[in-house]
Order: structure tokens, then C-alpha cells, then sequence
């Protein structure tokens, strides 16, 4: 049956109505549910032994298109639908973003789902129904506020199980109910998306903002994804919603095996569970508590299989994000679990004296990742650096007990959303060029060196680059009301707001160009700065941050003298619909962390996979890039992981001694409160940001700004140089395969989990 009979079928069915006749909601709900069927005819993924990757976080975006690409039948709805008038990318904008992520960890999950299913692997994901997620972004007075971000309708992905598990909080008990997602490989089976929430959870006990009562636990446990956790009920809400999601999983995992008729003394046999970073931890005690008390193992049989099931993967070295639980919590919320805890805890003791390594420390405090790592048979970084600071520094006397435990894998993202889906234009030329078959085997990408003095095809390129700005600036007209200027270059940075990642170091470059500007100096192309970030609602200097860049937003694009030349945009409400409307338009990808501190990014992937160009630190996967593409297709600047990590040990870094020391940096970071400053923004804001840029700066932004300013100043003028510019292009995205997530599950799948 055609993709067109199928769907007048489905309308007549819902609405008893032909598809010309739909509104363009009505339609989308019936191509929603003709997918959604096609989906599950699609049929399972089988196999002996299955995955279960377990996330706090599936940052999983919208999936109409991608579902659609997956099954095969993108071009032929799209055509059916022109025929009736209809437009599917009109379509595609009606559906409500999941925001069941915050960032990098949880999109990297969602784009290891769609390789697994792709790759034809049983893998499942297991997380929670957040109903509001992460908030939304709302500026008001320039600054962040925060909403509830609703995106569960009456019919979505989402479909009702009849699975429900009791989840006993101590003698409390409640019940979960199951919902699930399918997962579609490209052109493979499916595989879900489990997603648990609580039967007896309550939308309207959220008041204004994002503000609810934090006790409910029978209303709220379901509600949000990181509920503020600066008070002592938010971190218990938190272990809350963390033991409620592997409590679940552990009793679905269970069942699945029971069904299948396997023995529980082989499970490790039968499942693999990755951990993603320290949330789903418990998921370990949980199972050792359930095959004790339930199925008669011993502790010793329970241990050995767990730790023969279990692998981590870390996603940050940055301390305050390794969680540490206080042990009195745990003893509150699940006090079942504290008996299996402190025994583990006991093991290790008597096995290893060293401090670093117990799991309760002298403060009675639970660390969670040191359960994964003795306790999970595999511990992995995201890339090659950061592996090497796992074992080299942060997990050293882990690495000297289980050498043989430690391995990296190097993050990776779907190409089917990051190049297929949000960039159809190049997609179609790449194929042109060297055919189809980098869809299936991301490596042929590399065919495209063989073109790269093919002048018609660089050119097109170009103007695909041309016309993605073009869209995007229209874009952003209508959502932000900012008039960009399509033949500026696009320099965009966006990611989590945190001071690691130095989006301020972003915002002293810009005031540096706005006063050479108003001196007189101004810039050969214009040029469009571009952010979009979220700052967690109780990080005050993240907040900072973001205010200042929307002060410069008002100062720069206001200013006559200036905004020819210079403009810069904050997107409201940043999140994957925006990325995929962002990435295709950049010319420069801002990858800016201080070394050693940003595990991987796979923004950085993204980018060059649609042809721009990295300006970035050696840190995380830009130093893969950098050896793929070669120094002349790259732009590293600042100081070295190895040097940093120095800095840190010695403490003899000085911020005030860099901003008394010279002239540049003083005069952009005076700016922050200068006149024009204050007049456009709140000073209590603008003036702590600056006391803790000279006075603390604890991601040393003012060590690497010079050398910043003069890389990304070359970066400008090679811009002008269009046939160098267009060749950097072309090589970022044909060394780009290496980061397609494809390769890293294969990785995952033949060092860790052994799927067969
Ligand atoms: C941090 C925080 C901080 C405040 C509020 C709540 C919250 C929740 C989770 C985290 C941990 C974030 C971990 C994370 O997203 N890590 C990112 O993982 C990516 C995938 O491996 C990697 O590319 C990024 O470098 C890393 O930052």
C-alpha cells in the first residue's frame, strides 16, 4: 500500500475526513498515528542478549522526521502531502518538543538509541516521564526566568502500557506506570524507549513558574527533570526520582528475563546495563537487595552477577557533578538499600585502605560513582583525553586497582538527525557526489577528499551554507525579532551555560570588537554572534552570565556606529529544534571550554559535519578533530589540559594579575559595568560577574583570552579568503564519519556489551 492510501485511510478513520480537508493539526495527529503503526509492524529487534541503557536524561528532540527517515518514507509523505496541498515541514513544527534532556549526556543518549536500533542490536532505554522536563527559557528584563515546559498531548509517541511495579520508599509504597516509545532503526526493527512515571502524579500542584511543593512525592516525583536541589528536600527529590527509575528498571529487566526463561545466575549472560554518569547508580544496590530477598541468591552470587552486568560510562570530571549523597538521606528515602550499601561498602574496606577509594567517606557521605566502579565490570570516558584524565588524574587509584576495567569510547552522533534530517540540502548534494552509501557506513564520507579541487562542488556547498543562513535568519526574525544579516559570518556557541564551558570569554571577545569598532577599526565582514544556553535556575553566576549577553545584545544591536558591523543574538529557549535550525547555518563552531574540563562535546561533531569550522580549545573531542582534519583546517588556541591541570595543583593562577597586566583584557571586563553597561543591565549582576572574573575566575577565562582574540581574529580574515575557506569546509565534513555514533556503539557493542 502506498504511503498516500495508508494515510487517507487513517484520516478517514479519525477524522472521516480526506487529507485536503485536515487542518494542519489534524494532520499532523494522523500522519503521527499512521507512523506510529508503521513503526510497530515494524516489528522487534531479537537477540540473546540486550542492552538496557539506563539515563536520568533521553534528549531525544522531535522524532516525526527522523522516525520517518528511519522507515524509509520521508520523500514519498512529502510528495503525497504536496499533492494535497499539504507541507511537511509545516507539519513537522507542530509537534511539541519532549524536554526530557538538559544537555550533552542526554542527547548523546538519544543518538546512541537510534544507532543501536540502526545497527540491529536489542537495546532498550530506560529513564522517566518527566511531564514538564527541563524548564523553559523565558527572558524577561534581560534576564532568565523559568516556566513549566509541557509537551505531553493527548496522542504523542508515547504510548500506555498495562506494566506497573509497587516502589517502596521504606513502608511508603507507591505504583509506577509504563510508558513506552518506539525506537526505530534505519531500515532495521525497533527497539523502546521505557519511560516510568507515577500513577498518581499531579500537573496542577505546579504554581507560578516552575515552583511545586517538594514533599508530595506521590504528586511531584514525575513532574521535572533536575528539580532545584539547593535545599535538603530538593537533593532528597532527587534521590527520589533516581531510585524510582532503577527500582523500575531493575523489576522490568527482571521480568523480561523471567519471561524469557532465563536463569538469573546467568543474567550477565542475557543483559547488559550501561549506567549513564552516577543518576541511575542505585541500580546496582537494587539488584543485589531484589536477588537476595527475592530469588534466594546469596550476597556473594548476587555481587558476582551484578558486577558482571553492570558498566559506567562518566560524563564530567567536574566534582560538584559527581554525586555524593549523604548517607542520612539515603537512610530516609530508601532505607532498604542502606544495609546493601554499607556491605559493599565493608568489601572494599577490607580489601583497600586508601581513603580515595571507600565508598562512605569520613563524612558519611555516599559516593556513587566509586559503587560503578568497583561494582560494574567496565568504566568508560567519552574521548581520548578524557579517558586519559580518568586514569592519569581524577580515577587514578581506581585505574591502579582495575586497569583492565577502563577503556574509552568516543562519543558519536546520529547522522540520520544531525545531517540527513536538519540538513537535507547537503545530504542530497554529498550523494551526489560520491553516492548514497556514507548513510549506511558513515567512513565514506572521506570519498569527498577525492573532490576536493572540484570547484562546482565546493561552490554548492557554499551556497547550501548561503541558504541555511538565509532560512535561519528568518528564523530568528520571527522568533526573536532581531534582523541579522545573512552574509555575516555566523559564530555560534551554543551549549549548557556553566563557566567551564566560557561563554563569558565569548562575550569579553565581543566587547573587545565593539570598542575597536567605536574606535574606528572596523571589521572586513560583518560578523553575527550567536548563543543559545540554559543556566540552571540556582547557578547565580551562570544567570550572570546570560545577562550579559543579553546587555550586549541590547548595547551592540542598538548602537548605529556599531550594528553594520557587529550583532549578536541569545536565542530564547535553546533546545534540539533550535540546534537543528542553528548547526547548518554556523560558519564558526565555538568549542572554547578550559582543557581537561569538557569531557567530549558532540556539539563540536555536529558542526563540522555540516561544514563549519572549529575555533577551539585542545580539549575533549576537538583534539580528535584536530588530528583528523590537520592543523590547517582547525583553529586551537589557549592553553594545554597537562598545563591546566598544572595550574590547578600549584594554585598559581591569578586572575588580577592577567587583568592588571593588560590593557585588552582590562578594558573589556571595565566594560561590564560601565555606563552604557549599568543603563542597560542590573548592576548587582553586573557587578559580582566582574569581582568574580578578576577575583576568582576558577575556569581561568582570562588566561586564554588574548590568545583567543588572536585566533579568532585570523579566523576572520581567513574568512575573506573563500577558496581557503571553502576547502576547510569540505574537509570537516569528510573527516567527519569518525563521529558518527554508528562507530561508537559498534565500539560499545564489541568491547563492552558483546550483543549478538
Ligand atoms: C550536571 C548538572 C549540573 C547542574 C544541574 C543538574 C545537572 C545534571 C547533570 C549534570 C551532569 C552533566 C553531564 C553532561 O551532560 N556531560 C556531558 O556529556 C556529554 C556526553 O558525553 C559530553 O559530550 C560533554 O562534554 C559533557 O559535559
Amino acid at each position: 500500500m502506498s504511503v498516500k492510501t495508508n494515510l487517507e485511510a487513517v484520516a478517514q478513520k479519525m477524522y472521516g475526513k480526506a487529507i485536503k480537508e485536515l487542518d494542519d493539526r489534524q494532520l499532523y495527529f494522523a500522519v503521527l498515528n499512521m507512523t506510529k503503526d508503521m513503526m510497530s509492524g515494524k516489528g522487534q529487534i531479537k537477540g540473546t542478549k540486550k542492552v538496557y541503557y539506563i539515563s536520568a536524561e533521553f534528549l531525544i528532540g522531535k522524532l516525526l522526521s527522523n522516525n520517518l527517515i528511519n522507515l524509509g518514507i520521508y520523500d514519498e509523505l512529502e510528495q503525497a502531502l504536496k499533492e494535497e496541498g499539504k507541507s511537511l515541514s509545516v507539519i513537522e513544527e507542530i509537534e511539541p518538543e519532549p524536554s526530557l534532556g538538559n544537555g550533552g549526556l542526554g542527547r548523546l543518549a538519544a543518538c546512541f538509541l537510534d544507532s543501536i536500533a540502526s545497527l540491529g542490536l536489542a537495546g532498550d532505554g530506560i529513564g522517566l516521564n518527566y511531564h514538564f522536563g527541563l524548564f523553559k527559557q523565558v527572558f524577561k528584563d534581560r534576564q532568565q526566568t523559568a516556566e513549566k515546559n509541557g509537551w505531553i498531548e493527548e496522542q504523542s509517541w508515547l504510548t500506555k502500557t498495562d506494566i506497573s511495579f509497587p516502589v517502596y520508599f521504606g513502608n511508603r509504597k507507591v505504583m509506577s506506570r509504563l510508558y513506552d516509545i518506539d525506537v526505530v532503526g534505519y531500515e532495521q526493527g525497533v527497539n523502546k524507549l521505557h519511560l516510568f512515571d507515577i500513577e498518581t502524579v499531579d500537573e496542577s500542584i505546579v504554581e507560578d513558574g516552575i515552583d511545586f511543593n517538594k514533599e508530595n512525592i506521590e504528586k511531584n516525583l514525575t513532574l521535572f527533570l533536575y528539580p532545584d536541589d539547593s535545599d535538603e528536600a530538593g537533593q532528597q527529590l532527587r534521590i527520589y526520582q533516581q531510585y524510582f527509575m532503577v527500582c523500575n528498571g531493575a523489576q522490568l529487566i527482571l521480568k523480561e528475563m523471567k519471561d524469557n526463561g532465563y536463569d538469573l545466575h546467568k543474567l550477565n549472560e542475557h543483559a547488559v546495563i550501561q549506567i549513564n554518569d552516577t543518576h541511575p547508580t542505585m541500580v546496582i544496590p537494587e539488584l543485589i537487595r531484589i536477588l537476595t530477598e527475592q530469588e534466594g541468591f546469596s550476597m556473594d552470587e548476587a555481587i558476582d552477577v551484578v558486577s558482571k552486568t553492570c558498566a559506567y560510562t562518566n560524563h564530567t570530571i567536574l566534582a560538584e557533578a559527581l554525586e555524593k549523597w549523604p548517607v542520612e538521606y539515603l537512610e530516609k528515602v530508601v532505607p532498604q538499600l542502606m544495609p546493601i550499601i554499607k556491605e559493599l561498602d565493608r568489601r572494599v574496606a577490607v580489601k583497600h585502605s586508601e581513603e580515595a577509594v571507600q565508598i562512605i567517606d569520613k563524612n558519611e557521605r555516599v559516593h556513587m560513582a566509586h559503587i560503578d566502579i568497583h561494582y560494574g565490570f567496565s568504566v568508560n570516558g567519552v574521548a581520548a583525553i578524557h579517558t586519559e584524565i580518568l586514569k592519569n588524574s581524577e580515577l587514578n587509584h581506581f585505574y591502579k586497582l582495575y586497569p583492565e576495567k577502563f577503556n574509552n569510547k568516543t562519543n558519536g552522533i546520529t547522522f540520520r538527525r544531525w545531517l540527513l534530517s536538519c540538513n537535507r540540502e547537503l545530504a542530497a548534494c554529498i550523494s551526489n557526489a560520491i553516492g548514497d552509501g556514507y548513510k549506511k557506513d558513515a567512513a565514506e564520507l572521506e570519498k569527498l577528499m577525492q573532490h576536493i579541487d572540484d570547484e562546482a562542488l565546493l561552490s554548492e556547498i557554499k551556497v547550501i551554507k548561503k541558504e541555511k543562513k538565509a532560512e535561519l535568519a528568518k528564523y530568528i526574525k520571527e522568533n526573536e525579532g532581531q534582523e541579522i544579516n545573512p552574509d555575516s559570518i555566523f559564530d555560534v556557541q551554543i551549549k549548557r551555560l556553566h563557566e567551564y564551558k566560557r561563554q563569558q570569554m565569548n562575550a569579553l571577545y565581543i566587547i573587545h570588537k565593539y570598542l575597536e569598532i567605536k574606535g574606528g577599526k572596523k571589521p572586513s565582514t560583518p560578523i553575527t554572534f550567536i548563543f543559545g544556553a540554559k543556566a540552571a535556575p540556582a547557578y547565580t553566576i551562570a544567570q550572570d552570565i546570560i545577562h550579559l549577553l543579553l546587555v550586549l545584545e541590547e548595547i551592540v544591536n542598538n548602537d548605529s556606529d556599531v550594528k553594520d558591523y557587529m550583532k549578536v543574538v541569545m536565542v530564547e529557549n535553546y533546545n534540539v529544534s533550535y540546534a537543528e535550525k542553528l548547526i547548518p547555518a554556523c560558519d564558526i563552531s565555538e568549542q572554547i571550554s578550559l582543557a581537561s574540563k569538557e569531557a567530549s562535546g558532540t556539539g563540536n561533531m555536529k558542526f563540522m559535519l555540516n561544514g563549519a569550522v572549529t575555533l577551539g580549545t585542545s580539549d575533549g573531542a576537538n583534539v580528535e578533530i584536530h588530528e583528523l582534519v590537520g592543523d590547517d583546517n582547525i583553529y586551537i588556541f589557549g592553553e594545554k589540559s597537562e598545563q591546566v591541570i598544572e595550574h590547578y595543583a600549584k594554585a598559581d593562577y591569578v586572575a588580577k594579575d592577567y587583568y592588571k597586566n593588560s590593557k585588552v583584557i582590562r578594558e573589556a571586563i571595565d566594560f561590564i559595568t560601565s555606563k552604557s553597561a549599568l543603563l542597560a543591565g542590573n548592576k548587582e549582576r553586573l557587578v559580582r560577574l566582574q569581582k568574580e572574573l578578576i577575583n576568582k575566575d576558577w575556569f581561568m577565562t582570562l588566561l586564554d583570552l588574548e590568545d583567543y582574540i588572536a585566533a579568532k581574529d585570523r579566523m576572520f580574515e581567513d574568512y575573506r579568503n573563500e577558496e581557503k575557506w571553502k576547502r576547510m569546509m569540505l574537509v570537516n565534513i569528510a573527516k567527519a564519519g569518525f563521529f558518527s555514533s554508528d562507530r561508537t556503539i559498534a565500539e560499545y557493542n564489541r568491547d563492552i556489551w558483546k550483543l549478538n
